[in-house]
């Protein structure tokens, strides 16, 4: 891991209901945000919310503003304070190189080479933050745009692509980097997370799990289930929910009346609502909340409140449905460019540094490219692998089926 997680030194929080001593936990008495939202009556309904921030918008953990400055936080500064300069231009070139990978697939996907893709775009510093935040032993749960977070846990972005390209069904082996397979089952990862978390419980081990989920999945009952769970049962799970405002095409506000964060209060847990563009905010909360369920003090609720830039995945236009002038508010709060404002600001880095990342960024793209390309095509009956441990006669019916199917093309070509 690049960042060094000693400076989790702040005294431990009380336990749930008490946690709150800002306003950006759950447990105080902070007035809910009132949301502000115009629909256009243009044909393509397409909304104009309200990006100004308002006096009863409950707050962020923020450590770094959209300009690059440095703020002082007294709850979380301690979880970054022994950060060094190499350590922020290595949460920096994780950034960087996490998008030219994501824009790789997209232009891959454009292409024909893959089938499908999901952007993170907008999402790196929830993602790079929360991702180096965690320890080798803890255990993640993505769910299909945590590319970030794989490249965090050590997967070779590459093993992505296989399942968007159509040639396998995961790509990687989960327990080499204790990074799960993506799934796109809303919101399930969270109870399969949940249960891991209280086996590792029961082993006694000090690790920890973290489970990815949006702003859409939190209308899940898997998730509400999750919470229960972990809570009842203390279990060391931190809940990271990407709040990106949307889920494909439903504003957040057709998920909740209360900001996500605070949810986590009537399950009995604390809840954080961090700034999901701020990578060292992201970094902090969450070395907090996994500190937290490793000391034994059971399950946190991150929100990191952030923005999709791009498309739901590319067979989504989001023009349908949404202002350009929402995202052209969000592209100011970009997550690369703050921390790079930040690095020079602070001369942590000079130009040399971002030179060299370009043309690291570049030969990955290549990498990356030349690697999908080069992918084999899997055996058609590979399917029926892996279904039953032991086969089953339905699995079998069904492959001599398609066998048929296959065997159906050879008369169409002799003719
Ligand atoms: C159980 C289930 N219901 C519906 C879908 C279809 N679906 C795919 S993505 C998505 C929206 C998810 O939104 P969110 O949780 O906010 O995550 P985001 O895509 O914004 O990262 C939906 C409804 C699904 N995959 N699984
Ligand atoms: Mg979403």
């Amino acid at each position: 891991m690049t960042v060094d997680s000693s400076a989790a030194s702040e005294p431990r929080r009380s336990a749930a209901g008490k946690a709150g001593t800002t306003g950006s936990k759950t447990g105080t008495k902070r007035t809910t945000r009132t949301t502000s939202r115009t629909t256009t009556s243009t044909a393509s309904r397409t909304t104009t919310r309200s990006t100004t921030k308002k006096s009863t918008d409950p707050e962020l953990v923020q450590l770094l503003t959209p300009e690059g400055k440095r703020v002082k936080n007294a709850e979380y500064d301690s979880y970054v304070a022994g950060i060094t300069p190499e350590e922020l231009r290595g949460l920096y070139r994780d950034m960087v190189l996490t998008r030219r990978f994501d824009a790789e697939a997209t232009a891959l996907q454009r292409q024909g080479e893959l089938g499908l893709w999901a952007s993170l775009l907008g999402q790196e510093a929830a993602q790079i933050g929360s991702g180096r935040a965690t320890r080798e032993d803890d255990y993640v749960f993505p769910t299909y745009r945590e590319h970030g977070v794989a490249w965090c846990r050590g997967v070779d972005p590459t093993n992505l692509l296989g399942m968007f390209r159509g040639v396998n069904h995961g790509g990687w082996d989960p327990n080499s980097n204790n990074f799960h397979l993506y799934t796109i089952v809303i919101g399930s990862q969270t109870l399969h997370a949940t249960g891991y978390a209280m086996g590792i419980a029961k082993d006694g081990a000090d690790s920890a799990v973290i489970a990815y989920f949006g702003d859409g999945a939190s209308s899940q009952g898997d998730v509400a289930e999750s919470f229960t769970f972990s809570a009842v049962y203390n279990a060391p799970v931190v809940f990271f929910c990407q709040n990106n405002q949307w889920a494909i095409s439903e504003p957040t506000e057709k998920q909740t009346r209360v900001p996500l964060y605070q949810r986590a209060q009537g399950f009995g847990f604390p809840g954080v609502r961090v700034d999901g563009n701020d990578v060292l905010a992201c970094l902090a909360v969450t070395k907090w909340a996994l500190e937290r369920a490793r000391s034994g003090e059971g399950p946190t609720l991150v929100e990191a409140y952030t923005y999709r830039m791009g498309a739901h995945t590319t067979s989504d236009d989001p023009t349908k449905y949404r202002a350009d002038e929402e995202r052209e508010a969000w592209e100011a709060k970009d997550p690369i460019l703050r921390l790079r404002r930040y690095l020079e600001a602070s001369n942590h880095a000079d130009e040399g540094f971002f030179a060299e990342l370009e043309a690291e960024s570049e030969a990955l793209g290549r990498r990356v490219r030349e690697a999908v390309r080069a992918m084999p095509d899997p055996d058609n009956f590979a399917v029926f692998e892996n279904v039953y441990a032991d086969g089953h006669a339905l699995v079998d019916e069904e492959r001599a089926q398609f066998a048929a199917y296959q065997a159906s093309f050879a008369d169409v070509e002799g003719v």
